[in-house]
């Protein structure tokens, strides 16, 4: 079997591509019984949209930064793929295109925490491993870790190479601190993130469509607020959530400019220390319930609203008690609370485990995904040993048990 021809599989965000990269293709290249390699650039995930480059940079980089590694050519299957981009998935397609034996090229980190990925055991039978090494994984780790998936019928290549250190984070930081960091980037690359002004630290926002874009323009003014009091993460998902309420709205046929505001306004006390917000709620007599002393995550929902309405001086009861219920929901939502509510679950920022299942049912209705949003919550809250708002018990009682 000794000239069976592998094609390895080398994917990454590559944002951007380093020569830590290239130092890696060029070792595989190197290697004898691999007669092709595939640069797979991934899918910009949703929930990292705002630190991720578009598609079209990342790939127009790499191009630059791989020309004349021998073998490689690259690869835009992953971004074909629709929804999630599952490296199962991946390599079934793949497969279905007349790849044979496929070597993916994994870091010793990614090894030791295979088990995590989806499908793994899968993988290992479309697949087999490449593996380099990473600093700060032991040997000791990585032989464990390779006992363990051969035990599932994996086959692994532990390759002699541990290619230096640098992470595309620390590039990209470097840019915004304006430091040199020309020594780990291929000059072209260099000068295609300068000429395209990438990296400039500009604070990502989801791509507004319709009325959004109107919207956008007329709340700049909040939206600088919230740029200076939110953090880059809780900032992108706030306009998102302004942009989906919208979406909802239009669809249910609710208010969508009070589905927007409410939208972009309702985290607005999410950043603050803990203390401030009951400061807040203190300065303005709100007194908590006994589940809301101990529940600091509920707090940030009524320090919004009370916020909104003596800061912010917007008087609206309607936006102002969406933002109020936004995290625990209650019994009578009118239509724009339920908007809320449930464009927090689906933003196109959200990814936890079913987010997919929430957009799905969003569509089917209003009060269809009220109970599924339900159903999730006192069952999350329940398994991991929280109290239920008595608020949420209400909208539970009053929807899933009707
Ligand atoms: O502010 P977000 O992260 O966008 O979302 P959110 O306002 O829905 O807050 C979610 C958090 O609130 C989450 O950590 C769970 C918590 N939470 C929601 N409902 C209840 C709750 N915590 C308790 N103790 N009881 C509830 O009824
Ligand atoms: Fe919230
Ligand atoms: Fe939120």
């Amino acid at each position: 079997m000794k000239d069976i021809k592998k094609t390895a599989i080398f994917g990454g965000t590559f944002n951007p591509p380093h020569i830590g990269h290239r130092a890696m293709l060029e070792y595989i290249a190197a290697r004898p019984e691999i007669f092709k390699i595939l640069i797979m650039p991934a899918k910009t995930p949703p929930h990292k949209a705002f630190d991720t480059l578009s598609v079209e940079h990342r790939v127009n980089m790499c191009r630059l930064a791989f020309e004349g590694v021998k073998k490689s050519e690259i690869c835009l299957e992953e971004l074909s793929i629709k929804g999630k981009s599952y490296t199962v998935n991946t390599l079934k397609s793949l497969r279905q295109k007349g790849i044979q034996n496929p070597a993916l090229v994994i870091g010793a980190d990614s090894l030791v925490n295979f088990h995590k990925w989806y499908n793994y055991v899968d993988i290992l039978y479309l697949a087999e491993l490449y593996v380099f090494g990473r600093d700060g994984i032991s040997n000791e780790q990585i032989i464990a870790a390779k006992q363990n998936l051969e035990n599932l019928g994996a086959k692994i290549t532990l390759l002699d190479i541990c290619p230096p250190t640098i992470s595309s984070s620390n590039i990209r930081a470097a840019f915004l601190n304006n430091e040199n960091i020309s020594e780990f980037l291929n000059p072209l690359v260099l000068k295609y993130i300068k000429e395209h002004s990438l990296y400039k630290g500009e604070i990502m926002e989801p791509v507004f469509v319709g009325k959004g874009i109107l919207y956008r323009e007329e709340f700049a003014e909040y939206v600088d607020i919230l740029k200076k009091r939110l953090s880059e993460k809780r900032f992108f998902h706030s306009l998102a959530v302004a942009k989906e309420a919208l979406r909802l709205a239009e669809k249910y046929g609710c208010d969508t400019k009070k589905a927007f505001l409410a939208g972009l306004l309702h985290d607005i006390c999410k950043d603050d220390e803990p203390n401030l917000q009951l400061q807040l709620l203190d300065e303005f007599g709100i007194i908590l319930g006994n589940v809301e002393k101990n529940a600091r995550k509920l707090w940030h929902a009524m320090a919004g609203a009370v916020y909104i309405k003596e800061k912010l001086k917007l008087n609206d009861f309607e936006i102002i008690s969406a933002v109020r219920y936004h995290t625990t929901a209650r019994a009578n939502m009118s239509l724009l609370e339920k908007i809320l509510y449930l464009a927090d679950f689906t933003s196109e920022d959200r990814d936890y485990p079913g987010a997919d299942d929430m957009r799905k049912a969003v569509d089917v209705s209003i009060e269809h995904a009220m109970r599924e949003a339900l159903i999730f919550t006192v069952v999350d809250l329940t398994e991991r040993g929280m109290p239920v708002h008595s608020d949420t018990m209400d909208a539970y009682r009053e929807i899933v048990k009707n």
